[in-house]
């Protein structure tokens, strides 16, 4: 027969309760993951991306433009930090609720009910919710049965701290196992676990290429088409300079920025596009409608505002998808600012010229492959010469505006949704076989061009000018007026030369298709863009 135990006996009020309330806390995060992996269900996810949209945008660019990566991180443990103390307060409340009411149902039943209806409130999904509650649930289930059939030992009941460890001990139990499910739960093929960046960073988490090699990736329960793009691949890398750390043409790992760590699941059987605003024709487009469209296929490369001046937040691709001008076309917009606002699954939105989005593209695929998650899946905006930030992942909303308003990143003071600044940055050094030195680096002016490079080898003294690679490409697929070169594609640069005994410095400086040179003066990313002439100190001692 079991002993009647008192509830304040199971739950003594004090540290033991609040460790066990943590406990349970900890596990309903874990719980969540284990429901739905690193994705928008998952409650960690909409904490997150309200801390960014409320975060002042000094917070913010220091976050970008100081701790880069880290900022990022620090955003996601604040997040998984304040979860975790929502959780354990609700728990907390029902262990008093059931102390004064001695019913042991109301934290046993109650925490758990109370931490499901807060993850369903914050993540709209009541079912995937479960996880949380199972998670933390347990952890009280540990503790209540850790306890039945004890007597009242004393205030400093041995037991206790023993109880404690078993509840933290459930609670890793279940991180373990979320762990685990959490992982396989990212059931979609081609999914990444992570974007990263608020403004500032390179992917964490999963790759992009999860999906094993000739298996079909599947959005939603859509299987999504990959593109025949091997002329244009085997074009780069032909042109391609490799030496040293010099990223190809096309980039081998495409940076990251976006203003959430959860990128939206890709589904492409939910997935819709709406064309609205100042309209003659609102208009709505699905998935199997842009399938059916003629594909165009275009190098365009993509530089992100908050990058610093020789950054690796610029990179290269070919993508695939139709052109947005005839979309344009058929909605007839009569928007008296000629502006444009996109919106995204993230709730990201951004706002610029419409002549700027009749040259861009509604991107499907990227380098052959189906369009990664942590790069927009099902389907992004590209917008050619823009900074990355107008290049709206996750798209499902193209609305023609009245007046102008400010986007997601200018609502913080940036300036990103122009032309790029033009840049030769030095990313590669080594010894030729010939025991010279080879030093160069990738170089872009968006849709200007980059007409030269000039390179100095003693801080800036003399010039000299630099090889360039031949120019990618121009679209192939359904282009009207096919160019020969690729529009908005950066190029190569490399120089070789004897190097003085000593350290010396080499500053790299490009000029653009319109005869404007890269101005001198460095300024930093904040509030629009980064400038200046990039210098690097070169050992030759160190150079292999
Ligand atoms: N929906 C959405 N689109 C977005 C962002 C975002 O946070 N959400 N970030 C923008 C920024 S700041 C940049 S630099 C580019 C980066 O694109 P990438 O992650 O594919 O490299 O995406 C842009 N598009
Ligand atoms: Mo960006």
């Amino acid at each position: 027969m079991t002993e009647y135990t008192p509830l304040s006996d199971r739950y003594p009020p004090g540290v033991e309760s609040v460790a066990i309330a943590v406990a349970a806390g900890v596990a309903g995060l874990l719980g969540s993951y284990a429901a739905v992996g690193f994705a928008p269900g998952f409650v960690v996810a909409p904490i997150e991306s309200t801390l960014s949209r409320v975060m002042p945008g000094f917070l913010i660019t220091f976050a970008i433009t100081v701790l880069g990566d880290l900022g990022q991180q620090l955003n996601l443990l604040m997040a998984g930090t304040i979860v975790v103390v929502l959780y354990a307060q609700s728990v907390l409340v029902t262990i008093s609720a059931g102390r004064a009411l001695d019913n042991r149902l109301v934290p046993l039943l109650g925490g758990p009910a109370i931490v499901w209806a807060v993850t369903a409130v914050l993540t709209g999904q009541p079912i995937t919710s479960l996880g949380a509650a199972v998670g933390a649930g347990v952890v009280v289930a540990v503790t209540d049965l850790s306890r039945s059939g004890e007597r009242f030992v004393g205030q400093h009941d041995p037991k206790g701290r023993r109880r404690v460890v078993t509840a933290i001990g459930a609670a890793l139990g279940a991180s373990a196992l979320g762990y685990a499910i959490g992982r396989d739960s990212q059931s979609f093929t081609g999914g990444d676990s992570a974007a990263g960046g608020s403004g500032g960073s390179e992917s964490q988490g999963g790759s992009d290429n999860d999906r094993p090699r000739g298996d079909p990736a599947i959005y939603g329960n859509v299987e999504v088409p990959e593109f025949d793009v091997d002329n244009q691949l085997a074009a780069a890398e032909e042109r391609t300079f490799s030496f040293g750390e010099m990223d190809p043409l096309v980039s081998e790992k495409f940076f990251n920025v976006s203003y959430s760590s959860v990128s939206p699941t890709p589904d492409a059987a939910e997935w819709s596009l709406t064309v609205t605003g100042e309209v003659e024709q609102q208009l709505s487009y699905d998935y199997a409608d842009l399938r059916e469209m003629d594909f165009e296929h275009r190098f365009i490369s993509l530089r992100c505002v908050g990058e610093s001046l020789n950054g690796h937040k610029m990179d290269n691709a070919v993508w695939s998808g139709v052109p947005i001008a005839p979309l344009i076309e058929d909605a007839q917009p009569n928007s008296e600012c000629n502006c444009v606002m996109l919106r995204a699954a993230d709730d990201y939105y951004e706002e610029f010229p419409l002549e700027a989005l009749e040259t861009g593209m509604l991107a499907l695929g990227m380098n052959g492959e189906p369009l990664p998650r942590s790069h927009g899946a099902p389907v992004r905006a590209l917008i050619p010469g823009h900074w990355g930030e107008i290049n709206v992942k996750w798209l499902t909303e193209i609305e023609f505006l009245e007046r102008e308003q400010d986007g997601y990143w200018e609502k913080k003071g940036w300036h990103g949704t122009g032309p790029v600044n033009t840049v030769a940055k030095i990313h590669a050094t080594d010894r030729t076989e010939d025991g010279l030195l080879q030093v160069g680096g990738h170089t872009y002016a968006g849709t200007r061009g980059i007409d030269t490079v000039e390179v100095s080898v003693d801080g800036g003294d003399t010039w000299t000018e630099a090889e360039l690679t031949e120019r990618l490409p121009g679209a192939t697929g359904a282009v009207a007026d096919p160019p020969e070169f690729a529009q908005d594609a950066w190029r190569q640069w490399k120089y070789v030369y004897d190097p003085p005994d000593g350290t010396h410095d080499v500053v790299a400086r490009a000029t653009d298709g319109t005869g404007q040179r890269q101005p001198k003066d460095e300024t930093g990313a904040y509030p629009s863009g980064p400038t200046g002439w990039v210098r690097k100190t070169i050992d030759p001692g160190s150079v292999q």
